[in-house]
């Protein structure tokens, strides 16, 4: 059911083309959501409501939700999935209120400062998909980092449901309840996307857009990005196991699986030095496979896929050196001494730490983020935080004292770089007269 790819004997490099990764054509996406985008900006909520109907299947007369529609979804909600959602927004924000930063003034030379003053994006568009993944944990893991930012104005818009009367899946709607989130509009894929980054007479348009998002949501992301902030594009999900033959088979197999329930073309990598734990988990995959539910349209697909693969390697060394060309969005150390080895790893999402760590922890109520860089994204980037939400602005604040000091050292770099003018301001700051025109 999955490959095996043997790095045994290479220790001395890591080929990132050797090892397993899913491919996504955003680029060829481009082209057909340009001319749906330029319809949301000229048409607005009525070209919202024609795409509704053709790729939504749903009549719908407006897109914005009822504030007593939200609500009522809360009303609706199971109380245990209610006290789980909660459980998981008090413990995203104990993680993220901490990740908070302060102002800071460095002084650079007596009489000269320089501040750097954190600010938080005015307004936020967060999209939550519909169809195969309806995530309310995602909307925890996108509007606790920026809510704790500071973000004073969000909006949620998520796919029209025909289920449900053309409003938003219902557990995404009473989570937005949970969350204080009253303005949600029912609107999916690369028109929401537009709506956010436009504007339309329901919705005033926003700064930055995040969450995930099929192909279509990332392509409209990558046409607009610019005009509107983004977070990173969203691939597929994956989960990258380092373990030696300490690991339980029983836990890697699961936690394998349990990334690979997300979508056919999420990937499941097992790095390991140990023969016997990577035939031990070949067998697991069998059996626990069998036992679980989406079998056929995404498991078997994603753990067969070329993503996907057990690589063998010399030894952890070797595997540290593996998982960081690989640079997962999740990867777990099922190892001895975990702790050490993971304080080795330089390039991940996120890392969970031996066997009482698993990723789904992490996807639910660890208090970490679940919004990740995928895609080997991770070797220059990270996941979602406060920090995700604010802009450093320097605050430049000089005397004449200290500007006068300076002056000699811009005026020589401003005409090395034939830029008299910049040399200019200053001198005109110090009884240096303009030269007359003749
Ligand atoms: N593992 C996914 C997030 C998720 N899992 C949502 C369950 N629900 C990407 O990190
Ligand atoms: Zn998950």
């Amino acid at each position: 059911m999955i490959s095996r790819i043997d790095l045994r004997g290479t220790a001395s490099g890591v080929d990132r083309d050797l090892l397993p990764r899913a491919e996504l054509d955003v680029e060829a996406a481009l082209e057909k959501v340009r001319p749906i985008c330029e319809d949301v900006h000229h048409r607005g909520t009525a070209a919202l409501i024609d795409y509704a109907e053709r790729f939504d299947g749903v009549t719908i007369d407006r897109v914005r939700v009822a504030p007593e529609e939200i609500t009522g979804a809360l009303r609706e909600l199971d109380p245990a999935v209610r006290a789980a959602l909660e459980e998981s927004i008090r413990r995203a924000r104990i993680v993220h209120r901490e990740q908070r930063r302060t102002d800071k003034t460095v002084t650079v030379v007596p009489g000269g400062t320089v501040t750097e003053r954190w600010v938080p994006v005015d307004r936020v568009g967060l999209y939550v998909p519909g169809g195969r993944s309806v995530y309310p944990s995602s909307v925890i893991m996108n509007v606790v980092p920026a809510q704790e930012a500071g973000v004073g104005s969000m909006a949620v818009a998520s796919p029209p449901q025909a289920d449900f009367g053309g409003l938003p899946h219902p557990t995404i709607l009473a989570a937005c309840a949970l969350l204080g989130i009253d303005e949600v509009y029912a609107a999916g894929g690369a028109q929401a996307i537009a709506m956010f980054a436009y504007g339309t007479e329901d919705c005033r348009p926003v700064n930055m857009v995040t969450g995930p998002g099929n192909i279509w949501v990332a392509a409209a992301k990558r046409l607009l990005k610019g005009r509107i902030g983004i977070d990173a594009e969203a691939g597929p999900t994956e989960i990258a196991i380092l373990a030696d033959a300490s690991a339980d088979p029983v836990h890697v197999a699961a936690d394998l699986i349990s990334q690979a329930e997300h979508d056919p073309l999420a990937a499941a990598v097992l790095v390991t030095d140990s023969e016997e734990l990577a035939k031990a988990v070949e067998k697991e995959l069998e059996t626990q496979v069998a036992a679980t539910k989406h079998i056929e349209d995404r498991i078997v697909p994603a753990l067969a896929g070329r993503q996907s693969g057990i690589v063998l390697v010399d030894d952890i060394e070797h595997g540290l050196a593996v998982v960081d060309a690989y640079g997962a969005e999740h990867l777990e150390i099922q190892t001895e001494n975990a702790s050490e080895v993971a304080a080795r790893v330089r390039n991940a999402g996120a890392v969970f730490v031996g066997p009482y760590a698993p990723v789904s922890l992490g996807d639910y109520c660890a208090g970490s983020n679940h919004v990740l860089p995928t895609g080997g994204c991770a070797c220059h980037s990270s996941g979602l935080s406060v920090q995700s939400f604010l802009r450093g602005i320097h605050v430049v604040d000089y005397t004449r004292d200290a500007l006068a000091e300076v002056t000699h050292h811009v005026v020589t770099l401003a005409e090395a770089e034939d830029l008299p003018a910049h040399g200019a301001a200053l001198k005109a700051r110090f009884d240096w007269k303009v030269p007359q025109s003749k």
